[in-house]
């Protein structure tokens, strides 16, 4: 070795590249760091506390019901109550005017919420709506009844339309390439 090399050697720390780098995640936190996950988790806290206090005092959940449904038997019950209370039939959908006070079933399947929802303002009725393939989302605007519609399951919520006029019935969960015109209508008298 000449003499340059043994200068060169003694400057440089000597490194062994199998070793793990030093441990310095093991460090303490700094105060920093400590302040912000503090403030982080305490508005963690808060927030999950806050879905408990919007439920009681909020009035944003819808109160839904849900049971389990064999989607054969539903489609099944949704057929007969068309059957039942059909009054017109236009462009293709059935239009059906159940008596004040009853059940009314709302069947979400692709691409389509069928029948057409004639209720009569004032009046309570239970929604019994489910999916017969897969999973839709059901959006009434602008009295923002919003919720999953899932096959398998039955949601079911009393409705009492206190305004009369049309409103039209989204799928806000795509559920296929028809997903874009999958509309339905409650029509209120
Ligand atoms: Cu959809």
């Amino acid at each position: 070795m000449s003499q340059q090399d043994h200068a060169h050697a003694a400057d440089e720390p000597e490194r062994n590249t199998m070793l793990p780098p030093p441990r310095r995640w093991l460090a303490r936190l700094g105060p920093d760091e400590r302040r912000w996950l503090t403030i982080a988790f305490v508005w963690c806290l808060i927030l999950f506390t806050g879905m408990y206090v919007w439920l009681a005092i909020g009035e944003q959940q819808n109160p839904v019901e849900s049971y389990r449904i064999d989607p054969v038997a539903f489609s099944t019950e949704v057929d007969a109550f068309i059957a039942e209370h059909k009054i017109e039939e236009r462009d293709g959908a059935e239009i059906v005017a159940p008596p004040p006070g009853s059940d009314v079933y709302l069947q979400a399947r692709q691409f389509q919420w069928r029948p057409v929802l004639q209720l009569e303002r004032g009046e309570t009725y239970r929604l019994l709506v489910s999916s017969t393939d897969v999973q839709h989302g059901l959006s009434l605007q602008p009295v923002n009844l919003n919720f999953q519609v899932l096959p398998g399951y039955l949601s079911v919520i009393e409705i009492t339309p206190d305004e009369t006029g049309e409103f039209p019935i989204v799928c806000n969960e795509f559920c296929g390439l028809g997903h874009h015109v999958m509309t339905g209508l409650v029509v209120v008298d």
